[in-house]
């Protein structure tokens, strides 16, 4: 950093432009592997993630995905239906392995031929062959290098490697350690998810070795996103310490913004004498509860990065401007950086 007697001298940012121009897209393996013009992917929210959102998403360049989560299956077929009639642009769908119907939404999907199927809370091995000979393109959330190993073999297309900052069901790696690790492991292209809101979370993750990045907590507050504004509001006003975990002790750790739903869930879990009948109806229905508005008694899944979420907006601003400021970031040497960053606060 360059000093001018007390004075810093801030280097400039290299100017940006917005919306950003086309040779400033980042063309990456994954971006021709999905067919997609920006490397950002719409994470999969349970009971949020519906074919609306999706296809906003999709349409503004990024890869849109349903969320099938437990939804029943003709919910699933309509949401992809409702997708195909607001966009043409690939489209993907989420399958949560620990569904009870997830064999029947992984049969659907291969019937459907939707473009890309992702999973989540799981390993889909015994579904990958099927979605391959249906010509989906297959991109398993892990949560370890092994598992992104066992992936490859079983002949995904390239993984999400999905660090604990992130909402809903989570493991134990945090994306610094789990995107690296997961790029030594694997050959095929690594998507990073968890902690990602913004330009410096893809410049970052592409950092790290990633060639995209998966965000949800940042599609929540959206105009095209259906969810209550009460929920929206909950993730707008979030501070970085207003996420917890429940759940750890039963082995589906969630990760959540602290309301009555999250307190009575944990001070359940620490009781030695649980009734496992108690805390299953106080799951039971809490994503929907808070989708449609009761913030306090539903279980308002979101990531760290609430935090850093400040406004509304809709799809394709979201991802012009956090394309632009990528490019705009990348485009500075370390010195320059350093110096802009003396800004705190400026670099979203
Ligand atoms: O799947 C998610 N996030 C989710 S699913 C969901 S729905 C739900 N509702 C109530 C209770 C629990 C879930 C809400 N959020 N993210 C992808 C993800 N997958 N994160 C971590 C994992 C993961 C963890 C362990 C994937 C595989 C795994 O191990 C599998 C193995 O065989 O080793």
């Amino acid at each position: 950093m360059a000093r001018t007697g007390n004075k810093r001298v801030f280097a400039q940012y290299p100017a940006s432009s917005f919306p950003f121009e086309k040779e400033q897209d980042m063309r990456t393996r994954v971006t021709e592997l999905l067919g997609i013009e920006v490397p950002i992917i719409q994470g999969a929210m349970a009971w949020v993630a519906d074919g609306r959102l999706a296809a906003a998403v999709s349409e503004a360049g990024g890869l849109g995905v349903i969320a099938a989560g437990s939804a029943p299956i003709a919910w699933v077929e309509e949401q992809i239906g409702i997708a195909r009639s607001l966009t043409t642009k690939p489209l993907g769908v989420n399958v949560m392995l620990m569904s009870p119907q997830a064999a029947e939404v992984a049969a659907l999907l291969a019937r459907l031929r939707v473009e890309v199927v992702t999973t989540g809370a799981g390993s889909p091995s015994a579904f990958i062959e099927d979605w391959k000979a249906a010509g989906c393109k297959v991109v398993p959330v892990v949560a370890s290098s092994a598992l992104a190993k066992r992936m490859e073999r079983a002949g995904a297309d390239a993984v999400i490697a999905e660090g604990c900052e992130a909402g809903g069901h989570i493991g134990e790696l945090t994306t610094m350690v789990l995107v690296p690790a997961v790029c030594e492991a694997v050959s095929i292209p690594v998507i990073a998810a968890g902690g990602i809101a913004d330009g410096r979370g893809l410049l970052a993750a592409f950092t790290l070795g990633a060639e995209a990045v998966q965000m949800g907590t940042r599609f929540l507050t959206i105009e095209e996103c259906g969810i209550s504004d009460a929920y929206k509001e909950r993730v707008l006003v979030a501070k970085d310490s207003d996420t917890v975990v429940t759940g750890r002790g039963s082995g589906h750790p969630v990760r959540g913004l602290k309301n009555a739903f999250a307190r009575k869930a944990r001070v359940l879990e620490s009781d030695p004498s649980l009734d496992p009948d108690e805390l299953e109806s106080l799951y039971a229905g809490s994503l929907r509860r808070a989708v449609q508005g009761d913030v306090e008694n539903g279980s308002l899944m979101a990531g760290q990065v609430a935090c850093l979420v400040h406004e509304r907006k809709d799809a394709r601003h979201v991802i012009e401007g956090l394309m632009a400021k990528a490019q705009q970031l990348a485009a500075c040497d370390l010195d320059a950086l350093a110096d802009a960053n003396a800004f705190h606060g400026q670099a979203y």
